[in-house]
């Protein structure tokens, strides 16, 4: 059956930063300056769609492709190259020591993907492409590997991604091993461990970001005192916070950790050299109204925080939807320009 398509396919959710990846200590192998933790997103509202196939009918002339939302996009690029290499080589492996096995190793692979929101949309689609990607050829290759391991994969594609290999509460931890090797995702906690939380995500634009992530932290790295402190002090103490806070389900301190990972993440961006501003007049008014929630129900019941891009998500606790979702409108709808074409969704975290 020379001909024959062997096919495989996957969903990956999309993750929110709590404590945010922003700096790389090694940028060929994608290697970051801090540990970082996010919450990742119910699939039923965001996520990427991948199939993977690959044939020896399918022509050598052609090589790998990808199609994205329809669309042929490049797979020449240095991280979908990493992904590709290191996914062979562990399918090689396996043919090497079974020699019965067909040799996939060795055919084009052909990728479909797909997302069901707006792809660069400050939405990190590059998380859940990139774990869909590995996901799905893991999948087709029959991989006997972790979801850890496949984390080392996907954050060669794009960092955040080694998050989305997980549901609930995920831990990027930055290792120190020159080759990598260590620096991978881990499960704080199940979705279950914490079911009342929600995430409100208010799109501001939907345009594509100005400063992509990639360079804009490379820029931060190389001009921005402030950041040294983010990274040896203030990112140690927010992970250590967050994950206590995350055990104990203790929202008050969840919600400080992450506004304040935030604040402290924009800062560094407004440090660099030339400044990098990500959040526009109508995020910061979403941070005042996420302060105004707090002090009217006396207790903290709302947290924001913002990524490369003017969108905010809000994160709060089930109960508290009226408070929140119902006032965010409020205070919001009609008063703010701009925030007409603003789309809400209560979001759950993935089980
Ligand atoms: C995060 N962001 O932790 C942070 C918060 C944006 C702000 O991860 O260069 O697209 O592909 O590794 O993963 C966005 O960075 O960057 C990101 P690359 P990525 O979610």
């Amino acid at each position: 059956m020379a001909d024959k398509v062997y096919r495989a396919s996957t969903t990956a959710p999309v993750n929110i930063a709590v404590v945010k990846y922003w700096g790389k200590r090694d940028p060929k192998l994608n290697l970051p300056t801090n540990s970082s933790l996010s919450v990742t997103l119910s699939q039923a509202d965001l996520r990427t769609l991948t199939t993977a196939s690959c044939s020896s009918s399918y022509p050598a002339s052609e090589g790998d492709s990808l199609l994205l939302n329809g669309e042929k996009s490049d797979v020449s690029g240095a991280r979908t190259q990493a992904c590709f290499r290191e996914l062979r080589a562990r399918r090689a492996a396996l043919e090497a020591s079974d020699p019965s096995l067909p040799k996939l190793s060795t055919m084009p692979l052909r990728l479909v993907s797909e997302n069901n929101f707006p792809t660069a949309a400050g939405l990190a689609s590059s998380a859940a492409g990139f774990a869909a990607l590995v996901r799905a050829i893991a999948n087709l290759y029959e991989l006997p590997a972790s979801p850890s391991e496949l984390s080392l994969i996907a954050r060669q594609g794009s960092g955040s991604a080694c998050r989305s290999l997980f549901g609930g509460y995920v831990a990027w931890r930055m290792g120190d091993a020159a080759d990598g090797s260590d620096s991978m995702a881990d499960q704080v906690a199940e979705a279950s461990h914490w079911p009342e939380m929600r995430a409100l995500i208010l799109v501001v634009s939907a345009a594509k970001k100005g400063v992509s992530s990639t360079s804009g932290m490379q820029q931060t790295v190389a001009t921005s005192g402030l950041f040294q402190e983010r990274i040896a002090r203030v990112v140690p103490q927010n992970m250590a916070a967050m994950e206590k806070a995350i055990q104990a389900r203790d929202f008050a301190s969840f919600a400080e950790v992450t506004m304040r990972d935030s604040n402290s993440f924009h800062a560094t961006c407004a440090d660099t050299y030339p400044p990098i501003f990500y959040m526009n007049d109508v995020s910061r008014a979403a941070i005042r109204a996420v302060e105004q929630i707090n002090a009217a129900a006396g207790r903290t019941v709302a947290a924001y925080t913002f990524d490369a891009g003017p969108n905010a998500v809000i994160y709060y606790l089930e109960q508290d939807t009226e408070a929140v979702v119902g006032t965010m409108y409020h205070v919001l709808g009609g008063e703010v320009d701009g925030w007409k074409d603003a789309a809400v969704k209560g979001l759950k975290p993935s089980v």
